[in-house]
């Protein structure tokens, strides 16, 4: 068995969410925050068993975007004006991040 953990952005998340329910996979959804935009996004938790991962990775291919974003200036007030960026950078986000653990022991409690 594997964990397969995936980033991916809030808008793909519900039709992502869909697409593992039709194809039988279990999985559990977590609101998390990217340490780059600090904005949200959503990270899936899916334990399946070895033999369904590849087809797992195609359904996260397939229902997660990539998408352009403006990171907006970081202000220097009360920080380091080293980091100070004046100006809005655009930055490419996803489709998808995804992790493939192996599991050591699944249980059921
Ligand atoms: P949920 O996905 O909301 O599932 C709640 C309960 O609904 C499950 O309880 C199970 O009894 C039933 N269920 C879920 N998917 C089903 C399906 N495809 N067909 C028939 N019945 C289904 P639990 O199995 O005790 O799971 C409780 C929660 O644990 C799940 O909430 C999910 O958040 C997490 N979970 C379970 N298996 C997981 C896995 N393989 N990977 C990631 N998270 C898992
Ligand atoms: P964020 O950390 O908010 O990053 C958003 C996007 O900003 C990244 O998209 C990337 O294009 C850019 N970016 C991030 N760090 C950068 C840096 N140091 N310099 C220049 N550009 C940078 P993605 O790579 O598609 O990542 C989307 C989200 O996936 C990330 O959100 C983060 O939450 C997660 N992620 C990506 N790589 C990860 C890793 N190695 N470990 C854990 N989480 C990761």
């Amino acid at each position: 068995m594997k964990l397969i953990m995936a980033v991916v952005q809030d808008q793909d998340s519900n039709r992502l969410m869909r697409a593992l329910v039709d194809n039988n996979f279990r999985s559990t959804k977590l609101a998390t925050t990217g340490g780059f935009l600090k904005s949200g996004n959503t990270t899936f938790m899916i334990g399946v068993e070895d033999v369904r991962v590849n087809k797992c990775l195609q359904i996260i291919r397939d229902n997660c975007k990539s998408r352009d974003q403006l990171m907006a200036p970081i202000s220097p007030m009360g920080g380091n004006a080293d980091s100070y960026i004046p100006y809005p950078v655009e930055v490419s986000v996803g489709g998808a991040t995804v992790f493939v653990l192996p599991i050591d022991q699944f249980h059921q409690f």
